[in-house]
């Protein structure tokens, strides 16, 4: 089965309980619960973490190498300052799309740069919860295209060659 790590930057625990007039109302476990019933619908097992911690989110990228087909990451504010986390997605090479709740090239300049999106597959931003879904569709499709089939993940079971057996 193709499987799918889903990882939620810091504060995004916090989702409708505050600044809901940027974020929306609803709650990381509702969100959570959308990607779940979908990945069920596609026949995909995701893997679904939070946490407030680079070295953390760092350490899962890092794991993701074996045993993942893909990657969806909301790195939060960690988008705008992380090298480390832009560095561990680059090292694994595990198909990685960039979610974010919010458009973030229409908010403050700070926000405009993602450190992460030069390594990723493809970045969806301002679509709110709906983000999450469309971006297990998008992997979906591509995994597919690319022939991704269960049981052959990371660099421990690397793809045949031309000349393979
Ligand atoms: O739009 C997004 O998804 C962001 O990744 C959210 C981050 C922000 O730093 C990025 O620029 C864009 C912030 C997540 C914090 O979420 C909160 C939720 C409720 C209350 C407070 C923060």
């Amino acid at each position: 089965m193709v499987r799918v790590l889903v990882l939620h930057g810091p504060n995004l625990n916090l989702l409708g309980t505050r600044e809901q007039s940027i974020y929306g109302s609803t709650s990381l476990d509702a969100i959570d619960a959308s990607i779940s019933s979908l990945a069920e619908e596609l026949g995909i097992e995701v893997d679904i973490r939070q946490s407030n911690a680079e070295g953390e989110l760092v350490t899962w990228i890092q794991e993701a190498r074996t045993g993942y087909h893909g990657i969806i990451i909301n790195p939060a504010a960690y988008t705008h300052t992380s090298i480390a986390i832009r560095d561990a997605l680059a090292a694994v090479g595990v198909p990685t799309v960039e979610v974010h709740l919010s458009n973030i090239h229409q908010r403050e300049e700070f926000r405009h740069r993602s450190f992460i999106a030069g390594v990723a597959l493809a970045q969806i931003a301002g679509f709110g919860p709906t983000g999450y879904t469309l971006a297990l569709r998008g992997l979906a499709e591509h995994l597919a295209a690319q022939g991704t089939k269960a049981g052959r993940t990371g660099s421990k079971q690397p793809r045949r060659t031309r000349r393979g057996i």
